[in-house]
């Protein structure tokens, strides 16, 4: 599947949640279906959206957040699937786009793409619910799920090494972290 298909499937879901993306093409992608105030797109700290997600999860925990993933951020970073495990926030939910690929930076072959199953690593570091999702419909109905289920949910679906054609964001990074956290200040005065 096309990860920018996947995308459009589950921004129903997204729109209104707290969301933190990784860098990148996938940052675009989900910055082209509509930017929102409550979307964050982590640039230059390569495998932290899940460490900065879980952080805004643990302090918010009236919202659900949605941390976007790719292959390689997370076998940057494969360490946060055990600290998401430890704090089992069910607020949280972790998508990882495995295309086997850094494609953001050129498309160099990432561990998936020889025998790595970061489904396999998330279960075994103790997150409660891992699923696999390889198809639109798929992914919906398991984002839909995961977030009904308040359980911390790790999804991964394999999506085509394919990006978008520009990479341009007319949002600089602090216009966006900003905006992020007067939205997150909002969301948590609107539950005192
Ligand atoms: C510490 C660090 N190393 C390397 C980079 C360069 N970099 C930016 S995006 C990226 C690839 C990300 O791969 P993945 O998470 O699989 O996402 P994809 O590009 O495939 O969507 C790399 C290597 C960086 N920004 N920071
Ligand atoms: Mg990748």
């Amino acid at each position: 599947m096309l990860r920018a298909d996947a995308l459009e499937a589950i921004y129903p879901e997204l729109k209104e949640r707290i969301v933190v993306t990784i860098m990148g093409a996938v940052a675009v992608e989900l910055y082209m279906l509509g930017h929102r105030a409550n979307f964050f797109y982590l640039e230059h700290a390569m495998g932290l959206a899940s460490s900065m997600g879980l952080g805004i999860a643990l302090s918010i925990p009236q919202e659900q957040v949605v941390v976007i993933d790719g292959d390689g951020s997370l076998l940057m970073n494969l360490g946060t699937l055990s600290t998401l495990a430890r704090y089992k926030p069910g607020n949280l939910l972790h998508i990882v786009f495995d295309n086997e690929s850094l494609l953001s930076v050129g498309g160099f072959p990432t561990a998936t793409s020889t025998g790595t199953d970061l489904a396999g690593i998330a279960r075994a570091s103790g997150i409660p619910r891992v699923i696999v999702a390889n198809t639109p419909d798929a992914l919906k109905a398991s984002v839909t799920e995961a977030l009904a289920s308040q359980t911390l949910t790790t999804i991964v679906s394999k999506v085509e090494a394919i990006g978008p054609k520009t990479f341009h964001m007319d949002l600089p990074l602090l216009e966006n972290r900003f905006q992020f956290k007067r939205r997150l200040q909002e969301m948590r005065a609107n539950h005192q």
